[in-house]
């Protein structure tokens, strides 16, 4: 005997699209309705499929609803679900945690909400398969909540549904933490999961199959590349295949430009161009959403960063934008580029040289640098406000090194114009 079910998670139902930039208000509208589409999707994908029922690893809704329309548009997809008899299976993650959102709602028949007191298990008899899971009942659980739950069903295709940061993604919000061993030590089949936005292109374990479908729709420009959520097929007690399927309806790009040395304007707004239409065409003709960062040590360096040009330029990367295609804008255009100095200034004796020197060191001392946040900081977003992304205010250790080399360019542009 052999089904097919679809593991997903992090819907994050009518959560706002973030950083859009400039966009048709007509626009507007569809792109708002991103995470409404692509739950469609996943629904139209299990029908297609004809699975047996779709997972769903906790974080279905952003948090409290706006109004109850949320929640009702979402009961009306699990109804199209029932329509084909098709099982929902549902844990809550920390964004609709129990004492998040509405503790109890009243789903359609074939929508089972697992316990968020304690792990339980559905045993599906027809199908010989058992599927555990426990929700969130709070928000901030730190416990390892897999730890508790049962071995597996001895005969059956063991699932366990769990909304965890699993050790090793140590940037995300630490909850529910656990690790592949004390999974492993289960017994089970399959480790549906969820938390992770990030879509990898292999498991974490494949014996037991565990791993993150990742969101079904990037919602900023933090969430790239193709989402979507994962079909598996079992035949006879064993796992035969899992395969991706992409979901979304609109997709986020940073394109990296490096502008070529000796580039003149034309030049680099035909490379501008070309990695924009090949981006959207890569997307399938999906909504686009692109931010452009243009890297580099070139000629055009000073133009570029001329406070009274750099405007137009901005303005030049959102028109090739929107001559390639209404469905292509842009996000935002990020200028890192640098003059052309390079080794030569760091191995000279003047005062250009050790500044090099410095940032170079400082580039390799994390802590020292970590200690200089603040101060890079606001040097950063004082010299280019017009760049700088307030919306983003995490100190990862990339940003750090950016404003360090925003600094360092600042600071030796500066002098060598001085001098
Ligand atoms: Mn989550």
């Amino acid at each position: 005997m052999s089904f097919r079910f679809i593991h997903a998670a992090d819907l994050h139902i009518d959560s706002p699209l973030q950083g859009l930039g400039r966009i048709d208000p007509a626009m507007m509208q569809r792109v708002q309705l991103a995470t409404r589409t692509a739950f469609e999707n996943v629904v139209d994908l299990a029908i297609r499929e004809e699975a047996a029922f779709v997972l769903i690893a906790g974080d279905l809704f952003d948090g409290q609803w706006q109004d109850m329309r949320t929640g009702q548009w979402t009961i009306a997809q699990f109804r199209r679900l029932e329509t084909h008899g098709i099982r929902v299976f549902y844990i809550r993650g920390n964004h609709d945690a129990e004492s998040k959102l509405q503790k109890s709602i009243r789903w359609p028949d074939n929508v089972s909400e697992l316990s968020a007191k304690k792990a339980e298990t559905v045993k599906l008899d027809d199908l010989k398969a058992a599927i555990h899971g426990r929700g969130f009942a709070r928000p901030d659980v730190l416990e390892d909540l897999a730890a508790g739950y049962p071995a597996a069903l001895p005969g059956y295709f063991n699932v366990g549904m769990l909304h965890t940061s699993l050790q090793g993604y140590d940037e995300h919000d630490p909850y529910a933490p656990t690790t592949i061993d004390t999974l492993r030590t289960k017994g089970y089949d399959y480790w549906a999961l969820g938390h992770i936005h990030l879509r990898e292109a292999a498991p974490l374990c494949e014996d037991p199959y565990v791993a993150y479908s990742g969101n079904t729709q990037g919602r900023h420009i933090r969430e790239q590349g193709a989402k979507g959520c994962l079909v598996a097929t079992v035949s006879d007690g064993h796992l035969e295949e899992v395969r991706f399927e992409p979901t979304d309806v609109l997709r986020w790009n940073e394109l990296e430009i490096v502008v070529p040395s000796t580039a003149d304007a034309q030049q680099l707004d035909e490379q501008i161009r070309d990695a924009l239409a090949t981006a959207h065409e890569q997307n399938d003709g999906r909504f686009t959403i692109a931010r452009v960062r243009l890297s580099g040590s070139c000629e055009l360096h000073a133009e570029l960063n001329d406070p009274l040009k750099q405007g137009s330029w901005i303005g030049r990367v959102r028109d090739a934008a929107a001559a390639i295609s209404d469905e292509l804008c842009i996000e935002k255009v990020k200028i890192r580029t640098t003059a052309q100095r390079g080794p030569r200034t760091r191995g000279e004796a003047d005062l250009l040289g050790e500044l090099s020197r410095e940032a170079e060191l400082l580039r390799q001392d994390p802590e020292t640098l970590a200690a200089l946040s603040p101060e890079l900081k606001s040097l950063f977003e004082k010299l280019s406000a017009a760049q700088a992304d307030l919306s983003d205010q995490r100190e990862t250790n990339e940003r750090l090194e950016e404003w360090l080399a925003a600094a360092e360019e600042i600071v030796l542009t500066g002098l060598e114009g001085a001098s």
